[in-house]
């Protein structure tokens, strides 16, 4: 194997490169490459000064993430730091791209630092349920104060070059070859015989208030453990000396490396990406996508128009009648205004987007130069049929036609045109140009270059997308029907849906069922329950509570009342005082005697109901792989990344244990708790979903 990092000298200076696409991780051999080259340089007698740089697009991305978890090997990260910047050489590093996590580790363990303007610093480790493990929590509080260093570290947020030369994380910001601006900045330090600088010989910072740091990071982090930690890492920093220092962050970060957190974070990171890497669509190209339709403007049609023409796609949109095309248009434009004001836009960009960009329109006719379509019309078989067989006669030969239904049967939506291959799911989650899920829904006869393109289109409006079969709900909505149906059958039992919430989001959860059920609006659950109720089976519990509420005019947060009650304009909610009665109305009728639930039983319950269908789902081939499921609830449904997902949850549990749970339900109520035969069988094999994952599905 090749070294990774080449060692040449300029004049008195070595030149440290390194070179391990894509993004120059601390791989072992990248560790190693720069300790060799640290003792080549101090072996040869003309050398006074190291220059660190990184080819390709950035300087360093932070330590190996793929190396997580397996046994470590020598040198260690906060080791190299500590050789580096112990070397009796003057050692500087010149930046350009990224230099996050351990890149901005080794940085600091150099005695200058020189970057393009265009760089962005960071210590993201936060986001993998980490901290800054290689004297980063030692050495920025040093330079910025224990404060800054927190807020730097807590976010995880990239630093632009210009704040960071004010922090004193760099020395200086100057464009060009990120070599040669770096060689001619070593050049003139050794001209001015500038001494080597060790930011651990820094004084430590002042100490501040830890506990409230604490508590306030801890507040913000909601339930995520590693802020707290890194509070606790940054005063070690200011209380103890620095080589005392080192050895309580190396202790906390194996702490966190070994915590289910972590593993949950990781997890994310890499499915993330991997999720829209289909093998089937290797060397597939997707069809040209410059301009949208969008059938439909309500919250949903205009969110998905504000995603499109935020990713700079031409959009038109089809309403009914002049006046409803222009309500239309006045969410989109409260949208995008939301964009502006948040200077994702410009004024002028806001003004392009609303007058050259966006086209309303009240007829069909208006499509015919459009790549792809979205209906995102009511959710009724009938009308999707309508407007697809219109869709049919109104668009160019090569169109993709596709539908946003939550729950319908594409195939069947496929077959009312005449060219069910380029039809397909793009199953959008509200609002649409904020979430971040897109469900990719392949019917039977979908072509693959329209898979592609619907891939296509998820990454140009920025993503996450994920592969789904056919199926009522296909992944998030069906698993949300199996636990949302575990939390009613609970409050049938005596828990009460305030005490559910609140367990919930104890547990991590954004909301709560009966939260988001209010948000999403009343009526929708409704209007499912009617629609199944004629194939119900006999033994199948259904609460009738929820019907009452909607029949009395009650939908959630757009009536003002559901399971909380809301004041306009305001976003708090308090119980529905209404709610109560009916439950124990329905409990009198069915002869219920209510019973006291913990809050850990109702996290277990929910959580097996949602791993249980969501083995179902991965075992018919619904979702690709165990990790899509994961990151169809992470990016829709609001389960907290830092659990990775529910069935990178139920392998940290412990797969028998879930299953025992569930055949333990199953003996109150058979018909729901069905163990699903995946669960089963990867039980009696000791395998585990991430078996599954790595076998690629
Ligand atoms: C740390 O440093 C701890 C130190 C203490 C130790 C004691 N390792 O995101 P992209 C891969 S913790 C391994 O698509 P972008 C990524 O999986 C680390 N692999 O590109 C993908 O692979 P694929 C702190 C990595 O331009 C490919 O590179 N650092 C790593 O949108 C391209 O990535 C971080 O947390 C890595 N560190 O964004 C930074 N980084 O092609 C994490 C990336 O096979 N990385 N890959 O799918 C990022 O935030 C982004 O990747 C990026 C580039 C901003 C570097």
């Amino acid at each position: 194997m090749t070294n990774p990092v080449t060692y040449e000298t300029q004049g008195a200076i070595a030149v440290l490169r390194i070179n391990n696409p894509p993004v120059n991780a601390l791989s072992q051999a990248v560790r190693q490459g720069l300790s060799d080259g640290m003792d080549r340089a101090e072996a040869d007698r003309d050398v006074k000064a190291v220059l660190i740089v990184g080819e390709g697009r950035a300087f360093i991305a932070g330590a190996d993430i793929t190396e997580f978890g397996k046994l470590p090997m020598e040198p260690n990260l906060p080791d190299l730091c500590t050789r580096i910047e112990s070397s009796p050489l003057l050692v500087a590093a010149s930046m350009h791209g990224v230099t996050l996590g351990g890149g901005l580790e080794v940085a600091l363990g150099t005695h200058y630092r020189i970057a393009q303007p265009t760089a962005r610093l960071g210590l993201p480790e936060v986001h993998l349920g980490l901290l800054p493990g290689a004297g980063g929590t030692q050495r920025l509080p040093r330079l910025t104060g224990a404060d800054k260093a927190i807020e730097i570290m807590i976010s995880g947020r990239q630093i632009k070059a210009a704040e960071a030369l004010e922090l004193g994380l760099l020395d200086k910001v100057e464009e060009g070859d990120p070599q040669e601006v770096g060689l001619a900045f070593v050049n003139e330090l050794l001209a001015n015989g500038a001494p080597r600088r060790a930011v651990s010989e820094l004084p430590a910072a002042a100490p501040i208030d830890w506990e409230a740091a604490h508590a306030g990071a801890l507040k913000k982090g909601r339930g995520q453990i590693n802020v707290g930690t890194i509070v606790r890492a940054v005063q070690a920093a200011s209380e103890l000396g620095f080589a005392e220092g080192m050895e309580r962050e190396r202790g906390l970060f194996m702490e966190l490396l070994q915590s289910d957190q972590s593993k949950g974070m990781i997890h994310a990171f890499f499915n993330e990406r991997a999720v829209s890497n289909l093998p089937e669509l290797k060397g597939v190209a997707p069809r040209a996508l410059n301009a949208i339709g969008v059938i439909g403007g309500g919250t949903m049609g205009a969110g998905i128009a504000t995603a499109a023409l935020l990713a700079k796609l031409d959009v038109v949109l089809i309403e009914t009648g002049q006046e409803q095309a222009d309500a239309a248009r006045g969410r989109i434009e409260g949208n995008l205004q939301g964009a502006l004001k948040r200077g994702k836009i410009s004024q002028p960009q806001y003004d392009a987007l609303t007058t050259k960009a966006l086209t309303l329109a009240t007829n069909y006719a208006s499509l015919g130069e459009v790549d792809l379509v979205v209906e995102a019309v009511f959710e009724d078989m009938a009308v999707k049929k309508e407007v697809f067989a219109k869709l049919d006669a109104a668009c160019k030969q090569g169109a993709i036609l596709a539908s946003n239904t939550s729950y319908l049967d594409v195939d069947e939506i496929a077959a009312a045109t005449s060219r069910p291959e380029d039809v397909i799911g793009l199953h959008f989650f509200s609002p649409a140009h904020v979430m971040k899920l897109l469900e990719v829904v392949v019917a039977d006869k979908t072509a693959a270059d329209v898979v592609a393109t619907g891939f296509e289109l998820g990454k140009r409006l920025g993503k996450i997308s994920v592969r789904s079969g056919v199926c009522d709900g296909f992944i998030g909505n069906r698993i949300l029907a199996a636990y949302r149906t575990a939390a009613d059958h609970m409050v049938l039992d005596g828990a009460s849906p305030y005490q559910i919430d609140s367990a919930l989001t104890g547990f991590g959860f954004a909301m709560g069922p009966f939260a988001v059920g209010d948000l999403a609006g009343l009526d929708i659950g409704w209007m499912t329950r009617k629609r199944k109720a004629a194939d119900r089976h006999p033994d199948e519990r259904v609460p009738t509570y929820a019907d009452r509420l909607c029949e009395e005019g009650h939908f959630g947060r757009k009536t003002g009342a559901g399971y909380y009650l809301y004041e306009a304009g305001s976003r708090a909610s308090v119980p529905n005082p209404r709610i109560p009665e009916l439950i124990a109305a329905e409990q009198a009728e069915l002869n219920i005697t209510p019973r006291d639930f913990s809050d850990e039983e109702i996290v277990r319950r929910y959580m097996c109901a949602m791993v249980n269908e969501a083995a179902k789902v991965v075992e018919e081939g619904i979702a690709r792989r165990p990790a899509d499921v994961d990151m169809v609830l992470l990016f829709g449904y609001g389960f907290p990344r830092y659990g990775g997902g529910p069935l990178k949850w139920a392998d940290l549990q412990g797969l028998a244990g879930v299953l025992a749970d569930i055949e333990h339900y199953a003996q109150e109520d058979a018909w729901f708790w069905k163990p699903a035969p995946l669960l089963k069988s990867l039980v009696a094999d000791g395998r585990s979903f991430d078996d599954l994952n790595r076998a690629g599905g």
